[in-house]
C-alpha cells in the first residue's frame, strides 16, 4: 500500500506513534546516512522525550569521508548514534548493546519502537534484530487495540513501526528524499529531480560521474550532462533523440542502487 501523506494521514500517523510511546522503554529513529539530516522528521518532538537512539542506515552506500564528518557532528550534539548496514547486518550488535547501555536500570527485555520515514529501513532493521527465530507473541495488558510485541532476542519489538512522512515544506530536503527513494516516484517529475541529482554531482562528485558513465570531462551545462548519459547508454528514441523518461530512471537507479558509488547528499548545517 502506498501512503499519500495528506493532513489526515499525517494526525493519524502521529496519534498512532503518540499511542505507542506510552508502551515502551526506548526509540530507535533511522535516518539515511546519505541524508542524515533531511531523512529526520521533527514534526513529532514527543519521540525524543523517550530514551532514544540514532540508527543510521544504508551506510554502504553513503561516503564514509562525509559518514566521519556526520559522526563527528552527532558527538559534538550529544546524540547517541549507531552506523548499521542492514544488507549485511554491520552495526546490529553494537545497537543491541547500546540499547541496553541506554537502560541501565531495567529489569526486564527493554521494550523498542522502531520509527522512521517511507523506505529508510524500518522493516530491515526488525528482520534483523529478531532474525528468523522472531516469534510474533499476543497482545500484553494494556496495549491497546492489538498492537503486538515481536520477541527479539532480548529485545522487544512492537511490531508495527512508527511511520514518520518526509518533510515537504523544505523544497531542499523534498529533492534529496525524491532521489534516494523516500517519496514516490508516481507523484514527482523524475527528469527534474535527476537534473537535481547530476547537478549536486557535477559540483561535489565529478570523477564518480565520469567514470561511471564514460565521460571524457564534464560539462558546464546540465543539459549536455543528461544527453551525454543518455546517449552512451542507449536511451534512445526510433529517430536517434535522447529518450530523458529512461535516461532519468536509469541514473536514478544507478544512484539508489550505489552503482555511481558512495555518495551522501548533505554535510552537517554550520550554525
Ligand atoms: N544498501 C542498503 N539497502 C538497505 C539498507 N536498509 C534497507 N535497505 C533497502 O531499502 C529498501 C527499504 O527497506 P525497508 O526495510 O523495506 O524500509 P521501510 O522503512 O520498512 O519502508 P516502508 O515500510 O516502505 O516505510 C529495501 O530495498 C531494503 O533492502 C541498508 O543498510 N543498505
Ligand atoms: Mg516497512
Amino acid at each position: 500500500m502506498t501512503i499519500q501523506w495528506y493532513p489526515g494521514h499525517m494526525a493519524k500517523a502521529r496519534r498512532q506513534i503518540r499511542e505507542s510511546l506510552k508502551l515502551i522503554d526506548l526509540v530507535i529513529e533511522l535516518t539515511d546516512a546519505r541524508i542524515p539530516q533531511s531523512a529526520r522528521n521533527p514534526d513529532i518532538p514527543e519521540i525524543h522525550n523517550k530514551p532514544y537512539l540514532l540508527a543510521v542506515t544504508k551506510s554502504d552506500l553513503a561516503d564514509p569521508e562525509r559518514t566521519r564528518i556526520w559522526l563527528e557532528y552527532w558527538r559534538e550534539q550529544r546524540e547517541k548514534v549507531v552506523l548499521l548496514d542492514l544488507l549485511s547486518g554491520k552495526g546490529i550488535q553494537k545497537l543491541r548493546t547500546e540499547v541496553r547501555r541506554s537502560l541501565p536500570h531495567l529489569k526486564r527485555n527493554p521494550r523498542v519502537l522502531v520509527v522512521g520515514i517511507p523506505n529508510v529501513g524500518k522493516s530491515s532493521l526488525i528482520n534483523r534484530l529478531t532474525g528468523k527465530s522472531g516469534t510474533r507473541v499476543g497482545a500484553k495488558p494494556g496495549v491497546t487495540r492489538g498492537k503486538q510485541w515481536i520477541n527479539a532476542r532480548g529485545l522487544q519489538l512492537l511490531d508495527t513501526p512508527g511511520i514518520l512522512w518526509p518533510k515537504f515544506d523544505d523544497q531542499e530536503a523534498a529533492k534529496k528524499l525524491a532521489v534516494t527513494a523516500a517519496i514516490r516516484d508516481e507523484i514527482l517529475d523524475l527528469e527534474e529531480i535527476t537534473y537535481w541529482l547530476l547537478d549536486y554531482l557535477q559540483k561535489n562528485y565529478p570523477d564518480l560521474l565520469m567514470e561511471r558513465y564514460q565521460l571524457d570531462g564534464i560539462a558546464d551545462d546540465l543539459e549536455t550532462i543528461f544527453d551525454q548519459i543518455g546517449r552512451k547508454r542507449g536511451c534512445l528514441r526510433s529517430q536517434g533523440e535522447i529518450d530523458r523518461l529512461q535516461t532519468a530512471q536509469l541514473v536514478l537507479k544507478d544512484f539508489r542502487s550505489g552503482l555511481i558509488g558512495p555518495i551522501t547528499l548533505e554535510l552537517p548545517k554550520k550554525e
